[in-house]
C-alpha cells in the first residue's frame, strides 16, 4: 500500500481545460510572463505591487519550543501549549493566509540562517561537484516506490502538458526508513552531505510539529491543539527534497516537441499538508510563481494568467522561508483553506546564466490517517457555508491511490 505514496506527490490537478491547451499553442509563456511582468512594472505598476503585498510574512516563533517537538524521540506528543496572544496573533496570521491562497513568508521556524547556508553549500559539491556519467550511473536511484535518493533530469513532470521538468533532485526521508538501503552510496562527499541532510531534515520535522499545532489553533481547536500534530508520529512520508537546475543558454529551457516544452518546475499543488521552501542565496529562488489554486483550477487550467512572481525573502535574521499549502490541508478542511499553485520558470537572462538551488520539506501525514473533515470544526464550517460532506473519508494512502488513477486516465 505504501508504495503508492511514492508517486508523483505534486501531480494533482483537475483536467486541463481548453485554455490551457490554447495557452501551450501560444509561444513560449516563460517569455510572455515577462511582457506582462514588464506591462505591469510600466503601465499598472499598482497591480504588481498589489499582488506582491498579499504575501504576509509570519512569524512561527511563538509555537517553537526548545528541546521539545516531534524530531525528539523522548518527548513525542508531550508539548505542552499555552495560548498566549502572541500565539493567538500568530494562528490568525496564518489562517488568514491559507483562506486566501495558502503561501507566505515564514520566519523562526526553528531553523537558522547557518542551516540554511550550509545544506545550500554541500548541495553544491554534491551537484556541481559529482559528473553527469558519476550521478546517472552510480548514485542509487530515485523510484516512485521508494522516493529517496538521486532523480537524474527530466525524472518527473508535474503537469503532464508539459515535457519533464528541467531539474535534477536527491530526496531524503527519515534515517530509520533506510534498513535495507543505502541511499547515500557512491556519493562524492557522503558523510558531510549525509550529516547536513539528515540535521536539515530533523529540524524541519521540528517546523511541522510547530506549523501543525498553529494550524490546529487557527481552526479553534482549543481543546485539542494537537490534532493534526499527532498525524505526524510515523512520519513515513514526509520527505526532503534538494532542487537543482543548471543554467541555460535563454529564458527558453527547451525545445518545443509539438504543443510542448518544459520549465523548471512545471505547474502544480503540492500533494500534501502544506511545504516548507527554502532557497539558495544566490538565485534567491527567481523564477518561483504562485497563484491561489481553486478546486477547479490547479495551475493548470489556466497557464497564462494570475501568476505572481515571488523571489526568496531573507528576513532579519537569515531564516526566513517560504510556506505553502497542499492539497490534502484542503480537502481536509472541506475547501476551507486553499492549496496554493505554482511553477518554476525562467524569468530572465541572468537567472537563465545561473545555477538555481531549492530545497522543499513536504509536509504529508503518516500513511494510516483518515482524511475527513474534523468533528471540532464541522459546524464553524457549516456556518461559513461549507458544505462539509462534499469529501468522502479516506485514508492518507487511498487519497494518493486516487490521485494516481486519476492521472493515469490523462496519460
Ligand atoms: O524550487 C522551487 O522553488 C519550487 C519547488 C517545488 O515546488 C516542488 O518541488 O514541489
Ligand atoms: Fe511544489
Amino acid at each position: 500500500m505504501k508504495n503508492f505514496f511514492f508517486f508523483k506527490r505534486a501531480a494533482l490537478f483537475p483536467p486541463a481545460g481548453k485554455d490551457a491547451r490554447r495557452a501551450l499553442k501560444d509561444e513560449n509563456p516563460q517569455k510572455k510572463f515577462v511582457k506582462t511582468y514588464e506591462r505591469g512594472k510600466k503601465s499598472a505598476r499598482g497591480v504588481v505591487l498589489r499582488m506582491m503585498d498579499e504575501i504576509p510574512t509570519i512569524d512561527l516563533s511563538p509555537f517553537v519550543f526548545q528541546g521539545g517537538g516531534r524530531g525528539d524521540d523522548d518527548n513525542k506528543g508531550e508539548t505542552i501549549v499555552v495560548l498566549d496572544e502572541a500565539k493567538r496573533k500568530c494562528a490568525d496570521a496564518l489562517g488568514k493566509c491559507f483562506k486566501r491562497h495558502g503561501f507566505c513568508y515564514l520566519e523562526n521556524v526553528g531553523l537558522e540562517k547557518e542551516d540554511i547556508e550550509s545544506v545550500f553549500r554541500e548541495a553544491k559539491l554534491f551537484f556541481e561537484g559529482q559528473s553527469t556519467e558519476h550521478k546517472e550511473g552510480e548514485l542509487v536511484q530515485w523510484e516512485p516506490k521508494t522516493n529517496t535518493g538521486y532523480a537524474k533530469y527530466r525524472a518527473e513532470v508535474l503537469n503532464d502538458l508539459r515535457l519533464p521538468d528541467e531539474k535534477e533532485t536527491f530526496s531524503v526521508r527519515k534515517d530509520s526508513l533506510y534498513k535495507d538501503r543505502d541511499y547515500f552510496e557512491n556519493v562524492k562527499r557522503k558523510k558531510e552531505w549525509k550529516e547536513v541532510t539528515k540535521r536539515f531534515y530533523d529540524k524541519c520535522e521540528r517546523a511541522c510539529e510547530s506549523l501543525c499545532l498553529a494550524t490546529a489553533v487557527a481552526l479553534g481547536f482549543e481543546k485539542d491543539v494537537r490534532f493534526f500534530a499527532d498525524t505526524f508520529r510515523e512520519m513515513d512520508l514526509c520527505t526532503l527534497k534538494i532542487l537543482h537546475s543548471m543554467p541555460t543558454k535563454t529564458t527558453e529551457i527547451s525545445e518545443k516537441v509539438g504543443n510542448k516544452m518544459s520549465l523548471r518546475v512545471s505547474e502544480h499543488v503540492d500533494f500534501g499538508f502544506a511545504t516548507f521552501l527554502f532557497h539558495d542565496s544566490e538565485s534567491l529562488g527567481r523564477g518561483l510563481q504562485v497563484k491561489k489554486a481553486s478546486r477547479f483550477d490547479h495551475g493548470r487550467d489556466n497557464l497564462e494568467e494570475g501568476w505572481i512572481d515571488v523571489a526568496a525573502k531573507r528576513g532579519s535574521r537569515g531564516n526566513c522561508c517560504i510556506l505553502n499549502t497542499g492539497a490534502l490541508l484542503q480537502r481536509w478542511t472541506g475547501d476551507f483553506y486553499n492549496a496554493t499553485a505554482h511553477r518554476v520558470i525562467v524569468p530572465d537572462e541572468i537567472a537563465a546564466m545561473q545555477h538555481r538551488y531549492s530545497c522543499a520539506f513536504f509536509m504529508d501525514p503518516d500513511g494510516e490517517t483518515v482524511i475527513k473533515t474534523p468533528e471540532e470544526i464541522r459546524d464553524k464550517l457549516i456556518e461559513r457555508g461549507v458544505d462539509v460532506d462534499k469529501y468522502p473519508p479516506l485514508s492518507c494512502a487511498e487519497f494518493l491511490k486516487m490521485k494516481i488513477n486519476e492521472m493515469a486516465v490523462k496519460q
